[in-house]
């Protein structure tokens, strides 16, 4: 038996609890990580916490190794799968906060892109905010995007991308709405890894959101700008 096998979860405080999380989330154990995201709610912290503290700080760390190719596709497969189990936990709490109805949202990943992590916490935390979202997926063409925003009409469209290949697509997607006169229709919010302010500016997003929680304030403006511009 490895000394793996002898860690009691339960038994640890909250530090090392977190930080063998970590370890867990690197080493792609999912039974453990939805174990351990148990935990810690039975130990009264918030959902938002456990998401960002835990969980994304896990990935960030498989990120890095991923990064400098000490971890390869099939482990960060295994890690995302991971952080998966973890995440659907924390999602209908997310969800459950009462919020008011806020508006509507389309979001997906963008053609040539299967990153959808970053994505999924997106959406969570939008409905948690109280936010209707339709999730359209990844490696969406530009037509997939149109689709869904004739057939739900959302405040919003939101995209994602993780690669600086895919992350020009964006654009692809704005002119088209540009040329089919749908521009104006909606507001339009980018985010992931490799993306900046600049980039969001410079495709004719309206806004650029560093993380779920900038996406969520971000959202909110906006939607509340378009409601009074309406009733003004
Ligand atoms: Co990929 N991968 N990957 N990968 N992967 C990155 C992105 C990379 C930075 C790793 C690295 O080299 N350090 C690198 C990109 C380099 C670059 O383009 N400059 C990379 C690469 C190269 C690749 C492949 C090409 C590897 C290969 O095959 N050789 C390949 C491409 C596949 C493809 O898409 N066509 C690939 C594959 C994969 C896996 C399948 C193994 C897996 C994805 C599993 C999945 O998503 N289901 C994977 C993963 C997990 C990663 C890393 C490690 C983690 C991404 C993640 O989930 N982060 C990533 C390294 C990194 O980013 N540090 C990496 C956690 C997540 C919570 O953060 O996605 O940034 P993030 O989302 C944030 C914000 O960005 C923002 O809010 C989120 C929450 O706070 N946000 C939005 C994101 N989308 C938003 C949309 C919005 C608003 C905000 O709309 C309104």
């Amino acid at each position: 038996m490895s000394d793996e096998d002898d860690i009691i979860l339960s038994d640890l405080d909250d530090e090392e609890l977190v930080q063998q999380m970590f370890d867990d989330l690197y080493d792609g154990l999912k039974e453990e990580i939805e174990e351990a995201v148990n935990i810690l709610l039975e130990r009264g912290w918030q959902p938002y916490d456990i998401l960002t503290k835990a969980l994304v700080g896990g990935m960030t760390i498989v990120g890095h190794d991923f990064r400098d190719g000490i971890l390869f596709v099939p482990e960060v497969l295994l890690a995302a799968n991971a952080m998966k189990g973890g995440m659907s936990i924390l999602k209908p709490l997310l969800a459950e906060t009462g919020a008011p109805r806020m508006g509507s949202m389309v979001i997906g990943t963008v053609k040539g892109d299967i990153h959808d992590i970053g994505k999924n916490l997106v959406s969570m935390m939008m409905e948690g905010a109280g936010f209707e979202v339709v999730d359209i997926g990844i490696n969406n063409a530009v037509e997939a995007y149109l689709e869904a925003l004739d057939e739900h009409k959302p405040d919003i469209l939101g995209m994602s991308a993780l690669l600086t290949t895919t992350m020009p697509y964006m654009k692809v997607v704005i002119d088209t709405m540009v040329e089919q006169g749908l521009r104006d229709d909606y507001i339009v919010l980018v985010g992931g890894a490799p993306l900046n302010e600049e980039f969001g500016k410079a495709i004719g997003a309206d806004g650029y959101c560093r993380d779920a929680a900038v996406a969520v304030e971000m959202a909110k403006e906006y939607v509340a700008r378009k409601h009074n511009q309406m009733s003004a």
